[in-house]
């Protein structure tokens, strides 16, 4: 299904189709309720997703559901290596490792970890 939606983009108001609305991508929609979860998408914290408890457990405005840090405040949802995991908790920022695995529990995942089964070196 294609259809266009308005959104916001560094200020200014366009209309783009949805798939280049995606939240996150600096475009937020401003109209209508795209995910039917009863929150005006202006106003929805998660417009994307059904989420219609708009929990947000960081409280730093993003919903649970679509925050890629969601125990750690990150309005900003920075993510430099595109991982799905937001920087501010991402256990290797600069590397791709959606899946954060950290053998040696150090808080260094394995990718970027030099000594991955020793958590004394990093
Ligand atoms: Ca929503
Ligand atoms: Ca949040
Ligand atoms: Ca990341
Ligand atoms: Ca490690």
């Amino acid at each position: 299904m294609h259809r266009n939606v308005t959104c916001t983009m560094l200020g200014a108001v366009i209309t783009a189709g949805l798939g280049l609305c995606l939240y996150g991508c600096g475009l937020t929609p401003t109209d209508g309720d795209i995910d039917n979860d009863g929150i005006v998408n202006g106003v929805d914290n998660c417009p994307l997703l059904d989420n219609a408890d708009q929990n947000d457990v960081d409280s730093d405005g993003i919903g649970d559901v679509c925050d890629n840090c969601r125990n750690v405040p990150n309005a900003d949802q920075a993510n430099a290596d595109n991982d799905q995991v937001g920087d501010a908790c991402d256990n290797c920022p600069g590397d791709f490792n959606p899946s954060q695995e950290d053998q040696d529990l150090d808080g260094f995942g394995d990718v970027c970890d030099s000594a991955p089964l020793n958590p004394l070196i990093h």
